[in-house]
């Protein structure tokens, strides 16, 4: 099997890439790397080597190595274009990309594992309350906005702004976030959910789930 993922069962920017995987249907093999705390298997030399950011997911295709969700998603889309995550005209196409960039750029990195760490070292104050859900309720202010009626992001078709919407709406419920004023947001999530391709990705389904 030639596509590897380096994935742990609880990052949200792996289970963009794991529902890809599976939507486009592509055979892969998940090499769990773990972020647990006092495992931190992801700031290892074996784990640096590949990818010297120290951050999951990282994708193996044969001897190519890419970093970044995003750049991952554009190289598989660009290298089995069987089935489309992408729409392939525009304006849809920007504005989906634009919609991954909300969740990936402005919410997902205030978010993060070593920014909450840092947050709760350096400033004493437990990042996991007001902080976390300031930055979710910013970015699903607008995402609630631009999100379509459903059943998915932007409409009929599951595209890549499913894929980046529900990893992150996983991370909101996972730390209680109040989640009142996004139905549309929900009601899409809840949608995608019940496709298989999203059921095989989530972190529970994952096989370090627990880990
Ligand atoms: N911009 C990166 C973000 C990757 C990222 O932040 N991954 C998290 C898990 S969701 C991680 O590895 N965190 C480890 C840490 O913060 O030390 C991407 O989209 O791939």
């Amino acid at each position: 099997m030639s596509i590897k993922l380096y994935s742990y069962w609880r990052s949200s920017a792996a289970y963009r890439i794991r529902i890809a995987l599976n939507i486009k249907g592509l055979e892969h093999e998940i090499v769990p790397v773990s972020l647990a705390p006092g495992v931190s298997e992801h700031r290892g030399d074996a784990y640096r080597t590949k990818n010297p950011q120290m951050l999951v997911p990282y994708l193996e295709d044969g001897d190519l190595g890419i970093a970044q969700s995003m750049a991952i998603l554009e190289y598989l889309e660009e290298a089995y274009p069987g089935v489309h995550l992408l729409p392939q005209t525009e304006p849809l196409r920007s504005r989906v990309r634009a919609f991954c960039n909300m969740i990936a750029c402005d919410i997902h990195p205030l978010n993060n594992l070593r920014v909450t760490n840092y947050v709760r070292t350096h400033f004493d104050t437990d990042p996991m309350g007001d902080w976390y859900a300031h930055w979710i309720h910013e970015g699903f202010k607008a995402a609630e906005i631009v999100a379509s009626e459903g059943p998915y992001v932007f409409g009929n078709e599951v595209t890549l702004a499913d894929a980046f919407l529900v990893p992150q709406m996983y991370n909101a419920r996972r730390f209680n976030v109040p989640l009142d004023g996004f139905p549309k947001l929900a009601a899409i999530v809840d949608n995608c959910n019940e496709l298989a391709a999203f059921e095989d990705a989530a972190p529970e389904s994952q096989s370090d789930a627990s880990a």
